[in-house]
C-alpha cells in the first residue's frame, strides 16, 4: 500500500480535527444517557456542536492567524487574508449524533481563491481520518484511496440524502429517487453528506447524489472524491457544486450514466 508524508497544512487540519473530536466523543457518550429524559438531548447537542466549532476555529486560527472562515454555525468571518479560507462543518450528521447513532464527522476544507486545495473528513468513532491534497491524492489514515472500479449501474451502491424538515422541499428529488432505485443495486441514506463523499472516495459507495447541500457539507468531501480519481459535478455537469449545492459524485465510469439517469428523471 502506497503511503505519503502529510504536509504542514494537513497536519494543521488533523490536529484541529482530533482536538475537536475528543470533545465530541465525550459528548456523544453523554447523549445516550439523555435519550430517556423527556426533553431529550437537543440542547446538549447544540452546545456540543458549538463547542466543537469554537475549538476548530481557535486551533485553525492559532496555526494560520490570517485565514478567513466559513463556519456552519458562525457563518462567514473575514480574515486579513481573503484569498485563504477554512470551510468548516464541526458536526456533520447532527441528527445521528442526537439519536446516539455513531455516524458523524468533522469536515474541514482549505479553500484558496475559490479552489479547495486541502481537506479532511474525520470520523472519530472508528478513528477514520480521510484527507486529501490537490495533486497529491486522497488517503484514509496513511492508506491511499481510489474510487471503486464498478462500471455497471445494476451492481452499484449509491448514497443519497433525503429532503428534511426546515429546508425548502425539493419535490423533484423523489423523481430521482424513484428512477435510481429501479436501476441500481441499492440506495443508502446514512445522514452525513461529508461521510457519504469520504466513503465514495474509499470505494465503499459507487455514487452519491443530493439536492441543496451547503458548502460546509461538501467542501471537504469533494476534494477527497476528486483526488481518489472520482468526478464531482452538479446535475447539469458543471463543476462548481459549492455554488448550487446540487451534487452528483461517482467514479469516472458511472458518472455519465448517473447524470443521464438524473437528467431523464428530472425532465419526467
Ligand atoms: P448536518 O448534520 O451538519 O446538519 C444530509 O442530508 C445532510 O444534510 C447532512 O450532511 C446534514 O448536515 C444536513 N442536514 C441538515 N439538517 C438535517 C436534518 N434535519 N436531517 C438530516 N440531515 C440534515
Ligand atoms: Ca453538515
Amino acid at each position: 500500500m502506497q503511503s505519503t508524508r502529510k504536509s504542514a497544512i494537513i497536519n494543521v487540519i488533523e490536529r484541529a480535527a482530533r482536538k475537536a473530536a475528543r470533545g465530541l466523543a465525550r459528548d456523544f457518550g453523554e447523549v445516550e444517557q439523555l435519550q430517556v429524559s423527556r426533553k431529550g438531548p437537543a440542547d446538549f447537542v447544540t452546545a456540543a456542536d458549538l463547542k466543537a466549532e469554537q475549538v476548530l476555529r481557535e486551533e485553525l486560527t492559532k496555526a494560520r492567524p490570517k485565514f478567513s472562515f466559513l463556519l456552519e454555525e458562525q457563518g462567514e468571518i473575514a480574515g486579513e487574508d481573503e484569498h485563504n479560507c477554512w470551510i468548516v462543518d464541526p458536526l456533520d450528521g447532527t441528527t445521528n449524533f442526537l439519536h446516539g447513532i455513531p455516524h458523524f464527522a468533522i469536515s474541514i476544507a482549505h479553500q484558496r481563491d475559490g479552489e479547495i486545495i486541502a481537506a479532511a473528513v474525520y470520523e472519530p468513532v472508528h478513528d477514520e481520518f480521510f484527507w486529501a491534497e490537490r495533486g497529491i491524492g486522497a488517503y484514509l489514515n496513511d492508506q491511499r484511496l481510489r474510487v471503486s472500479g464498478r462500471t455497471v449501474l445494476a451492481e452499484s451502491l449509491i448514497a443519497t440524502g433525503l429532503p428534511f424538515k426546515g429546508h425548502d422541499p425539493e419535490p423533484r428529488y423523489f423523481q430521482t429517487l424513484q428512477a435510481m432505485v429501479q436501476e441500481v443495486a441499492g440506495v443508502r441514506r446514512f445522514g452525513s453528506a461529508a461521510l457519504d463523499l469520504a466513503y465514495l472516495a474509499a470505494g465503499r459507495y459507487d455514487g452519491f447524489w443530493e439536492f441543496g447541500l451547503e458548502p460546509w457539507d461538501i467542501a471537504g468531501g469533494l476534494l477527497l472524491v476528486r483526488e481518489a480519481g472520482g468526478m464531482v459535478s452538479d446535475f447539469d455537469g458543471r463543476t462548481n457544486v459549492l455554488a448550487s449545492g446540487n451534487i452528483l459524485a461517482s467514479n469516472e465510469k458511472l458518472h455519465n450514466d448517473l447524470a443521464q439517469l438524473l437528467k431523464k428523471a428530472l425532465a419526467g
